[in-house]
């Protein structure tokens, strides 16, 4: 073995021995670490000065009790985490995610995760995640608020606008993030962009809405016309249909191709003659309904429970955009016979290592979440710009500032891959070029 898989190994081992029972996490540190290989041959001193090792540490992890009255009157008590997880580069900078799901094994991988893409996007922002296992659903928005001023009134002495900056993800929307922001300024009394994803009057930006699944496409269109290929005319499946699912199903349809599928966690739909968006938009956003409801606009469309079954419906594209390890080899393996062409990943982590290996070994253009996705925190760095200068760019603007981001990032990936002899792996190249610069910048701080 070279000593660069020796001591990528050891220092694997060492983070499942110190993170037990966190797959997710273990994950996400094993897909970096297998493209590093090469990097540590060149630069074997991010070994030897403890860069690998502590990059994989988190800077501060902060967990407390969020407790909160529903409307029956009934204490509940929830979870709250928020992860620093390296601000090399940058103030923290990432999500909250509000799902039963969430543990601190969740957070750590998507605060790792988060470091990465935060770099790829060649913005001042550092790498952190935080959230709650609180769910939304079924909630009142009086027991929604209530649940994110407790939130609030712990998380607000962590965070500030040079120092971490949440935002939304599963489960946090404008909604929330509304709740969130004035309960810090009721706290703090400061006016300032400590969550970006507010709402336009009050320091949002435009765009920011629309720009993980705008950007997804960007990306996605970034891969095919380096391959002679564009949207149009093809078929798209897009699993999910929150935030990032509706707006990636908007712009792959604005940019010619017909969008089939859609799901929520319940079950899938599909539409041959191509997902109506607006019924979509008026089942998930205006009514927070379930997708099955799409059969009461559509009767002639399909809808089956269960979410797996989206990845057997044959597409040219495919953008997984709803949650982590929702495609398995099983799964990958029906998109590659059914002649699915090109995957970029919308959600965080939504291929399993196993689908991964799956379609690369089949040869189709496979965009990792941690460039492809990496228009929503892109345009979340763009509202922080916009709340320092006390201005506010048009929606045009930042649009074409986000689609510039996201051709550069598939750029500057590919480069990377081509340098370490591994060219077309855009999942190598964005690995690689995330590291990078964080690392060189650790390098530069000394340890801390
Ligand atoms: P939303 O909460 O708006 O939507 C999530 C969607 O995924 C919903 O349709 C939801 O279904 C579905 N979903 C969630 N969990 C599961 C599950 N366990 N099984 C099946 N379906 C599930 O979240 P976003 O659209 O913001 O986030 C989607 C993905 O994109 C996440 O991986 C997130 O980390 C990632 N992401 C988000 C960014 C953003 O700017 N918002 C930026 C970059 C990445 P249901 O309605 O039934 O819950
Ligand atoms: O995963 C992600 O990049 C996000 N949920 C967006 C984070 C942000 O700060 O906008």
């Amino acid at each position: 073995m070279s000593y660069a898989q020796d001591a990528l190994k050891e220092i694997f081992r060492e983070v499942v021995k110190r993170n037990p029972n966190e797959p997710e996490f273990h994950q996400a540190v094993q897909e970096i670490f297998d493209s590093l290989e090469p990097v540590i041959e060149k630069h074997p001193e991010f070994i030897e000065r403890g860069i690998v090792k502590s990059i994989v540490e988190p800077e501060r992890i902060i967990k407390f009790r969020v407790p909160w009255v529903d409307d029956n009157g009934k204490v509940q008590i929830n979870r709250g985490y928020r992860i620093q997880f390296n601000s090399a580069i940058g103030p923290y900078k990432g999500g909250l995610r509000f799902h039963p799901s969430v543990y601190e094994g969740i957070i750590k991988f998507l605060g790792f995760e988060q470091i990465f893409k935060n770099s790829l996007t060649g913005l001042p922002i550092g790498g952190g995640k935080g959230g709650s296992d609180f769910d939304p659903h079924g909630k009142s928005d009086a027991e929604v608020m209530r649940f994110c001023q407790s939130f609030m009134t712990e998380l607000y002495r962590y965070i500030g606008k040079d120092v971490d900056v949440p935002a939304g993800d599963i489960g946090v929307g404008g909604r929330e993030i509304g709740f969130l922001y004035g309960q810090y300024k009721r706290i703090t009394g400061l006016y300032e962009g400590v969550l970006t994803g507010k709402g336009i009057p009050f320091g949002g930006s435009l765009a920011r809405t629309e720009a993980t699944g705008f950007g997804l496409c960007y990306f996605t269109a970034a891969v095919l016309a380096d391959h002679n290929e564009s949207f149009a005319g093809k078929t798209v499946v897009v699993s999910g249909s929150g935030n990032v699912a509706i707006f990636a199903n908007q712009k792959a349809t604005e940019l010619g191709a017909k969008v089939v599928a859609m799901c929520d966690s319940n079950g899938y739909i599909y539409d041959k003659n191509g997902i109506d968006l607006d019924a979509v938009k008026a089942i998930k956003i205006r009514d927070r309904k379930r997708i099955k409801e799409y059969l009461t606009y559509h009767p002639e469309a399909e809808y089956h429970e269960g979410c797996k079954g989206i990845w057997t419906i044959p597409c040219d594209i495919a953008l997984p955009c709803a949650t982590q390890n929702e495609i398995d080899e099983e799964s990958a393996k029906i998109l590659v016979a059914n002649g699915c062409k090109c995957l970029c990943e919308g959600a965080n982590m939504p291929s399993t290592p196993e689908a991964i290996a799956v379609f690369q070994k089949a040869g189709i253009l496979f965009g990792p979440a941690k460039a492809a996705n990496a228009g929503g925190v892109a345009t979340s760095a763009l509202e922080m710009s916009q709340n320092s200068m006390r201005l506010s760019w048009t929606f045009e603007e930042v649009d074409a500032k986000l689609k510039g981001i996201m051709e550069n990032i598939y750029r500057n990936i590919s480069a990377a891959a081509k340098e370490y002899g591994m060219e077309g792996n855009l999942a190598a190249g964005a690995n690689i070029a995330g590291f990078m610069k964080v690392a060189n910048a650790m390098m530069a701080q000394g340890l801390v």
